[in-house]
């Protein structure tokens, strides 16, 4: 099918030099450390299911920080019973109440953040923790990442919501739309200027809206495992290459400071990565264990909690791609359409934008046989950070290998379909084009920092001002929309929409007009040499009254939405004359276009 090619962001090469174990030692965790991590080579282990009871998740979180021996800041999600990071169980029409206390403390790391002047005393109020918008690096609030609930405080709300330490547990509390896509969503903090850090030391947990197998019949029984990558600052930054790679050109860095794009698959990557908090490093990445039975049929569902880390996955038996089962993106179903039955996308590797998610089904490698996750490279363009071919994980196929502990119903009743016509019949009341564009602070000089824009055609670029209030874009509850999304910088860059999806009509020019929808998309670099820049139009959905308000979207690589790629949404209601729960007059948009 042409729109699953769309998947493939990478230069296909995979040379298989995964570079296998060494005798590389790690301090394992103390057992009194907050937020314990297994060792490096160490079994991957499923994160806590949290599973709602009678239509209520009741969940207690405290975000917990500090620094590790080894230097690096390291973040955590805790749960009432110690679990890290657990994985949120509910469905449709569930009730979900989380109580999220800030724990953290100011670890002093500079960054992208020092640039970025957002904590102005005027607004320091504790006492309001839905007004407040104090962006520090104490500061936290949560974002559920592809839920389509609405952007209010206390549901999903990350402009102003900001929740400091000492304030009481601050409760969440929202419910999950009936008709919610199942499948698997997150939760991460969203403080702007803030967001990287956090990140990469390990603030972000799964989510998951049961009923996958009501979409499909394939996936009907099967067990199904939760997968989460993250990237984290490299444990080895001062090592060579191992010894098995080709030699590359001399390692960059980009604007930055992270190991740039050499173009060649290898050298050191921008960040190492981890599965389900075992570390892989950099230059051994020594694999996790994923332990499965000869043969056995999965669904893996992966989430790519990157910071800033392209992940483009395959799985190798004997280092032969194998078909990996393609049902559903970002959380939602591949037939979401209702147009492609019980159809499954089989492919030899999934592109995963950071913030994205892929779940597929997977198969056990035979006895004797040898298995591994790997990512391939990722071509972020000579502005982007290295992400170069490196193994994940070995899998290792045994008979006596522990299942997963979640299993999907063997006879499900079918999904009723949408209540929404598809999304993809429905004509656009206008198209709006945005870009993405970067610039150095002194443009002659290129080692200021940079500045990274979101911009609407006609608008003058500049960095996102959380203090402005103003919205880029005002649209209308009940309409649809068609946005061009252009990059006239020299790196990938992967636009996300909090409070909806949409659909992916066109990629670099080419129709591809997905059966499914996105929250996240890969917007390819400018090579300065096109006639046009990079492109992909995409048909956004504001049907939904639960996207009544104002929201964000941004680029989902941290460093350049705390530097700046970021919007400002107003969704407003249907029906005029409704006053905002806001109160006061809202500001006009900043220009309509069109
Ligand atoms: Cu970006």
């Amino acid at each position: 099918m042409q729109s699953s090619r769309i998947l493939i962001v990478a230069a296909a090469v995979f040379s298989c030099a995964p570079g296998f174990p060494s005798a590389q030692s790690f301090a394992p965790s103390s057992a009194n450390e907050v937020c314990p991590r297994p060792a490096i080579g160490s079994v991957v282990s499923e994160p806590e299911d949290l599973r709602s009871d009678d239509g209520v998740l009741k969940v207690d979180l405290t975000v917990h920080n500090y620094t590790t021996s080894e230097g690096s800041s390291r973040y955590c999600y805790i749960d009432a019973k110690g679990n890290q990071s657990p994985t949120l169980r509910v469905n449709p029409g569930d009730l979900v109440i989380l109580n999220l206390k800030n724990d953290l403390v100011d670890l002093h790391t500079d960054g992208a953040a020092a640039n970025h002047a957002h904590m102005h005393a005027a607004s320091r109020n504790a006492d309001q923790p839905c007004t407040s918008g104090l962006m520090t690096p104490t500061s936290t609030n949560l974002h559920f990442h592809g839920l389509t609930i609405p952007p209010i405080c206390h549901q999903d709300e990350a402009l102003t919501t900001s929740i400091q330490p000492g304030d009481p547990p601050f409760e969440y509390r929202f419910r999950i739309p009936a008709d919610e896509p199942p499948g698997l969503y997150w939760y991460h903090p969203h403080i702007h200027g803030f967001g990287k850090v956090p990140l990469l030391g390990g603030a972000s947990g799964a989510m998951i809206v049961e009923g996958i197998e009501r979409t499909n019949k394939a996936l009907a029984g099967l067990p199904e495992r939760v997968l989460i990558i993250r990237d984290q600052d490299l444990l080895n930054p001062n090592a060579p290459p191992a010894k098995s790679e080709p030699v590359v050109p001399k390692m960059l860095l980009d604007r930055d400071g992270d190991t740039a794009n050499t173009g060649t698959g290898f050298g050191k990557p921008a960040k190492d990565l981890s599965i389900n908090f075992v570390p892989v490093p950099y230059p051994d990445y020594r694999p996790a264990v994923i332990q499965i039975k000869p043969g056995e049929q999965q669904l893996w569902r992966v989430l790519n909690a990157s910071a800033i880390t392209y992940l483009n996955l395959a799985v190798l038996f004997n280092r032969a791609p194998q078909q990996l089962g393609l049902v559903a993106i970002d959380g939602v179903p591949l037939n979401e359409s209702g147009a492609m039955g019980d159809f499954v996308d089989w492919q030899t590797h999934l592109g995963v934008p950071p913030g994205a998610r892929v779940e597929f089904i997977v198969k056990g490698p035979p006895a004797g046989a040898s298995g591994l996750l790997v990512t391939r490279t990722v071509d972020t363009g000579p502005g982007g950070e290295n992400d170069p071919n490196r193994t994940i994980a070995l899998i290792a196929p045994s008979a006596d290998a522990p299942e997963p502990r979640s299993k999907l119903a063997a006879s499900p009743d079918p999904l009723p379909p949408p209540s929404l016509p598809w999304l993809g019949t429905i004509a656009p009341v206008r198209t709006r084009r945005l870009y993405f564009s970067e610039k150095l602070l002194e443009p002659n000089n290129p080692n200021t920092a940079t500045e990274f824009y979101i911009t609407v055609e006609g608008q003058t670029p500049g960095p996102f001002d959380p203090k402005s209030g103003v919205p880029d874009i005002v649209v209308k509850q009940g309409t649809v929309e068609d946005w061009i999304i252009e990059n006239r910088s020299s790196e990938l860059h992967a636009f996300h929409i909090h409070q909806l999806h949409f659909l992916l009509l066109d990629y670099l020019g080419t129709p591809v007009n997905e059966p499914f929808l996105r929250d996240t998309v890969n917007v390819p670099y400018f090579n300065g040499r096109a006639l046009t820049y990079p492109a992909v139009r995409l048909r956004m959905d504001f049907r939904d009254p639960n996207t009544v308000g104002t929201f964000v979207y941004h680029c989902h690589l941290l460093e350049h939405e705390d530097g700046g790629m970021m919007g400002l949404i107003r969704v407003e209601p249907a029906e005029p004359a409704q006053p905002s729960g806001a109160g006061g007059a809202q500001p006009p948009d900043k220009k309509r276009s069109q």
